[in-house]
């Protein structure tokens, strides 16, 4: 049986609907559907990499192209001096939620920290 598409495969492929700022051939970056500050975007590998912990050194070349695009995305939308944040959520404890590797960029904001 094949595997069913993960939801952010989905919208990857345009599939289910999304507000998507970039996309090339290895990665899309879209707006969250429930922002957490002012900007939040996910930027989200085609492949389904589970998460962070299950990545392999064949993903190498897409984990770096995930921070550079967030960083591309940010100067883009022109929030790269006031400053952003990226936060990789891996695991039950670190609160991923959707089990397909995504970059959370938040921004528009003075961001906490510590996180909760
Ligand atoms: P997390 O790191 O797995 O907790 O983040 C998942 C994010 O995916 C979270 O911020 C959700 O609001 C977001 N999201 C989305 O943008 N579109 C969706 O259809 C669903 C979740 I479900």
């Amino acid at each position: 049986m094949e595997d069913e598409k993960t939801l952010f495969q989905k919208i990857c492929d345009k599939e289910i609907p999304a507000e998507i700022l970039h996309e090339d051939d290895l990665c899309v970056c879209f707006k969250d559907i429930s922002p957490q500050a002012p900007v939040h975007y996910l930027v989200v590998p085609r492949k389904p990499i589970v998460r962070v912990a299950e990545a392999s050194p064949e993903d190498r070349n897409v984990l770096g192209h995930l921070l550079l695009t967030a960083a591309q995305v940010a100067r883009q939308q022109g929030f790269d001096e006031s400053g952003f944040r990226l936060v990789i959520n891996n695991g039950p404890d670190g609160g991923e939620a959707v089990p397909h590797l995504h970059v959370h960029i938040l921004a528009g904001r003075p961001l906490e920290w510590p996180p909760g």
